[in-house]
């Protein structure tokens, strides 16, 4: 058994992303910082393990049992709460008992491999019956009390089919959702919410008490700030914000669905766990809390080459993770980095048309550079940095860097190359049409423009 109360104020991580599921090793890793740092849940929610929501009602081998078993004494040796979690909603036959039947078989695997902890997820799926919450009800309280009838401390979540204030507005699930689950579900159900939107920049007091009064629950936070499966170009290692302290207290947990890459989540969850244990009178401060991890994560990018080339810098390494933030920020320095390099641009376009204008043959040759103020003058530090990523020992780390630091060295390179010029456009042999920013994807993207107000119109031809 578990040594966590099924009515702890629960803490921890969700695996509940797109993509590749995080591998033992990871999953060790991550157990090992959760206890260490006070987290008690974990969610088994890999959205591409098969047999979590394509191939749900099939068993788990003898191997793959092995692995959840693995997982789940690593997770009781650390005090933490281990909750499997199903999502058979992509094609669940509704009124067809056999169904939650087959719910009933894979939860006994668990069960019997010293599960107590379940999840059942009806989020992203399509829009097949009419009244989805009264039958997702019907099923969950089902399975609830099966659990209940063989394990008396088990525990069950839901997912529901609009799990964010924005789905609810569109009408997702249908009318009335979210007071149907609210009067149907048992009451010892935990209800999973991401907050206003799917991925929330803010989720206050006042949303998650509206809220609370609708499901006649408080919430089960699934916070997805630091996830990044829905976009290939970033990553966020940026602090735990957006989140009052006094938020604690109006919800059953906060569980966090980070970065899909494993290594990508030092400062994530660090943050978070600070959060969590921070006192309910005490302000948050983010900025500094991300410091602070940062110095921790930072030895993780010693380099093998030391004797050959200078470490790395810090002050690199703080403008490099300020670049990849948060979803709806950049870190401070990276924010006043890219105010000089749009300044610089904006001065040598008008520094060129005044030299034109001014044009003699006696006049003084242009002035190749701008001003260069204190962050523009990093630009050849921070592309240095991300070439020299390759040199980290730790290889993990590195690759789930690599595509991301050469695509931000590339762009750092052309625009030096532009500032360094006295011509209004430029060439560079590494950036040749076809090859550079080339693709479907691009081009696609190019068809229709994002405005200011989200949303997207024709871009100009
Ligand atoms: C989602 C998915 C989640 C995914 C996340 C970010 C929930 C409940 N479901 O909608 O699996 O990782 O967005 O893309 O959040």
């Amino acid at each position: 058994m578990n040594n966590v109360s099924p009515h702890a104020f629960r803490s921890g991580i969700i695996e509940g992303f797109y993509g590749p599921p995080w591998s033992q090793g990871e999953r060790a890793q991550l157990f090992g910082w959760m206890h260490a740092w006070g987290l008690n849940t974990y969610v088994y929610a890999p959205k591409d393990d098969l047999k979590h929501r394509a191939l749900w009602r099939e068993t788990y081998t003898a191997d793959e049992a092995e692995k959840l078993a693995a997982n789940l004494r690593a997770c009781r040796e650390g005090g933490i709460a281990f909750i499997y979690a199903l999502g058979p909603g992509l094609d669940f036959r509704y009124g067809d008992a056999a169904e939650t039947a087959a719910i009933c078989r894979r939860f006994e695997q668990l069960l019997a491999l010293g599960g107590e902890h379940f999840a059942l997820l009806f989020d992203d799926i399509p829009d097949r019956i009419e009244s989805p919450a009264v039958a997702q009800s019907a099923i969950a309280n089902a399975v609830f009390r099966w659990l209940r009838e063989r394990c008396a401390s088990a525990s069950l979540a839901f997912c529901p089919t609009p799990y964010c204030g924005r789905m609810v507005r569109s009408g997702v699930g249908g009318a009335g959702y979210l007071e149907t689950i609210g009067r149907e579900l048992a009451p010892e159900i935990d209800i999973f919410w991401t907050g206003p939107g799917i991925v929330s920049r803010e989720i206050s007091v006042a949303h998650v008490r509206d809220l609370a009064q609708r499901l006649c629950r408080p919430p089960l936070i699934w916070d997805n700030l630091h996830a990044n499966d829905y976009d290939g170009r970033r990553f966020f290692v940026g602090p735990y914000s957006g989140r009052a302290p006094e938020l604690r207290g109006e919800v059953r947990g906060l569980l966090v669905n980070p970065n899909s890459e494993f290594p990508l989540n030092f400062v994530p969850l660090r943050t978070f766990a600070n959060f969590v244990g921070v006192p309910e009178s005490a302000r948050w401060d983010a900025r500094a809390a991300y410091l602070a991890a940062l110095r921790e994560w930072w030895p993780c990018f010693a380099t093998v080459t030391s004797a050959a080339g200078a470490p790395l810098t810090w002050d690199d390494f703080v403008l490099f993770c300020d670049c990849y933030y948060l979803p709806h920020e950049e870190g401070a320095e990276a924010e006043a980095f890219f105010r000089e390099l749009h300044a610089a641009i904006e001065a040598k376009t008008e520094r060129v048309g005044a030299d034109l204008r001014a044009a003699r043959p006696d006049a003084p040759p242009p002035t190749a550079r701008p001003e260069v103020g204190p962050y523009l003058s990093r630009l050849a530090g921070l592309k240095i940095f991300c070439a020299r990523l390759a040199e980290l020992r730790d290889r993990p780390l590195f690759y789930a860097l690599h595509r991301r630091a050469w695509e931000l060295r590339e762009e750092l390179d052309l625009l030096d190359r532009y500032l360094a010029s006295t011509a209004t456009a430029v060439a560079s042999d590494s950036h040749l049409p076809g090859t550079y920013r080339g693709g479907f994807v691009p081009r696609l993207q190019q068809l229709l423009a994002p405005r200011a107000d989200g949303t997207f119109s024709p871009s100009p031809p």
